[in-house]
């Protein structure tokens, strides 16, 4: 068994059995590991940011680490932006990066570079083999790290000579350290202040779906405290029957606003909150002076036990009351587009269970209020603010939950990013409806540029934002790409075109046409 193979062997009596790769010479050898290995399921991606990305939300819905294979420094460099959202988001990734065999690293070859700088960046972990005999051992360590503090960035550096020379048999990955966890004194102070007027519970990570929402739920309801999550949530369970939670929107002002009555801010599962951005005249923090924020639990530690201390310390009953969604589902709508139609149409016809990944930007609000109220479903943000995410993370959803109908809400400005997962979804026949929002342009952009202050939208800023001139024919880009789709100026025109994508399984695109000022 060579190094390459003894890795292969690791990873699958690991249960890592998913692969999001886009290869070169330096992974020869692991390719042909692979392929003596039909069980582990290898997805090709035309560009590493779609493997990063699928890797994300791969692991936000399987719960499982996804590994993907890149090439040498460059390979990471273009993963690295879907990277960033996924360490943002918890995900639990092993990265494998092959890199020339290291007698071969003093020369000044073309795609030296340096893999550890660039992986340190992003990985909480990285390591380079350095012996064909330790790369089993490598690998579980990385695997381990992947799945260590809820889910974390481990990267293995594989140089060539050692995927090729003579390895030793698979490898277990050892136990997980254990999670810190906070004071019995810090549950007492918590459970204290949810009582008290102004409490919020502020929650993310696991809290945000299954048993644990339901219990963030009952402490809600048992204290009256107000349940809150923030903009950029890795994933949310919505919809009818689900539980009520605020989530804080974008815009600092719009957050001022929302947190304007909270005198306690308990988080579980998260950092502090902060605005998205600096803005001149506008504080970074969202909620008021007079509030205390009680930094509980960080996303890094242990959530389910802290949820159930504060449970307990607050004599919550197994069967407390959750304040729960009310499925309301709206009238078919017609007529011109507008947003807020959109939302509707899709929040009546999603099927259940469906996940949608947003990342529609200035549509979001529409849309995501609209389904709110629909059939239960998750939700998908994308978490780190680099954009990009959706076709990917909707790819990865998709190969995780082959069951379920996931819908990507996309902006056009963002999906330009990484179309090119719109192939892999038509390769693999997964089951994702495409919108992509055409409104022609960077359309935040705009917007933020009034918000810093510059009050006019000259030449070179338009040409900066505006996606016009040539203007992008979405469904040509999904043909092309081999995925059918039909374009939609109308309401009736995106019903029936939202019925077919919903009806029709594998990959469907909808460009669903803004109408311009
Ligand atoms: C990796 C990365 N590059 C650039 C940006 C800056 N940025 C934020 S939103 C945006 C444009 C989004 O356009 P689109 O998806 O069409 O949404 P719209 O604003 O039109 O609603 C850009 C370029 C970013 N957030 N991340
Ligand atoms: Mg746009």
């Amino acid at each position: 068994m060579n190094g390459a193979e003894s890795l292969v062997k690791t990873m699958l009596d690991n249960g890592v059995d998913t692969c999001f790769a886009n290869p070169g010479t330096s992974e020869m050898h692991f390719v042909a590991a692979l392929d003596g290995h039909p069980e582990m399921r290898c997805i090709l991606c035309l560009f590493e940011g779609g493997t990063s990305g699928a890797a994300d939300g791969y692991a936000r819905m399987s719960g499982n680490v996804a590994a993907t294979l890149l090439h040498l420094a460059p390979g990471f460099g273009n993963a690295f932006s879907n990277l960033h959202n996924a360490r943002k988001a918890g995900s639990g990734i092993m990265n494998i990066v092959g890199d020339h065999a290291s007698y071969h690293l003093k020369y000044e070859s073309p795609l030296k570079g340096d893999v550890e700088g660039v992986s340190s960046a992003v990985s909480h972990w990285t390591r380079t083999c350095d012996s064909a005999r330790s790369v089993a051992r490598d690998g579980a360590a990385a695997i381990a790290a992947a799945r260590a503090r809820g889910g974390q960035i481990a990267t293995l550096i594989l140089p060539a000579n050692t995927a090729w020379d003579a390895g030793e048999s698979a490898a277990i990955h050892p136990s997980l350290p254990a999670l810190h966890r906070p004071s019995e004194a810090q549950i007492a102070a918590a459970a204290d202040v949810l009582h008290q007027p102004g409490a919020c519970l502020m929650i993310a990570r696991d809290a945000l779906y299954g048993p644990l929402f339901q219990l963030a739920g009952q402490i809600a309801h048992k204290t009256g405290c107000r349940l809150l999550a923030d903009t950029a949530a890795a994933r949310i369970e919505r919809g009818g029957g689900a539980v009520q939670i605020e989530q804080l929107v974008y815009h600092i002002d719009g957050k001022l606003g929302q947190l304007s009555d909270a005198r306690h801010l308990v988080l579980c599962g998260q950092h502090r909150p902060v605005a998205f951005f600096a803005y001149p005249g506008k504080p970074s923090l969202p909620e008021p002076a007079q509030c205390q924020v009680h930094p509980l639990c960080d996303p890094d530690m242990d959530i389910d036990w802290t949820l159930r201390a504060l449970a307990k310390a607050l004599g919550v009953a197994a069967d407390e009351p959750i304040h729960k969604i009310t499925l309301d589902l709206p009238d078919m709508p017609d007529g011109a587009v507008t947003l807020e139609k959109a939302g509707a149409a899709i929040a009546a016809l999603m099927p259940e269970n469906s996940i949608i990944v947003n990342e529609s930007v200035t549509a979001g609000f529409a849309l995501l209020s609209a389904t709110r109220t629909a059939r239960p479903h998750d939700l998908l943000i994308t978490t780190g603010g680099a954009i990009g995410q959706c076709l990917p993370c909707a790819t990865g959803a998709a190969v995780a939950c082959p069951d379920r109908k996931v819908i990507a809400l996309t902006g056009d400005g963002s999906a330009m990013y990484t179309l090119q997962s719109l192939w892999t979804m038509a390769r693999e026949r997964l089951d994702v409806v495409i919108v992509v929002i055409a409104n022609c342009g960077y359309q935040i952009l705009h917007g933020e540029l009034l918000a810093v202050g510059v009050d006019s939208v000259g030449h070179n800023a338009r040409r900066m934002f505006d996606l016009v001139d040539p203007m992008l024919d979405w469904v040509a880009l999904a043909k092309g790409h081999g995925v059918p789709g039909a374009r939609a100026a109308s309401m009736e025109e995106f019903d029936s075109a939202l019925s077919t994508g919903f009806e029709t399984p594998g990959p469907y695109l909808i460009e669903l046409v803004i109408p311009q000022e």
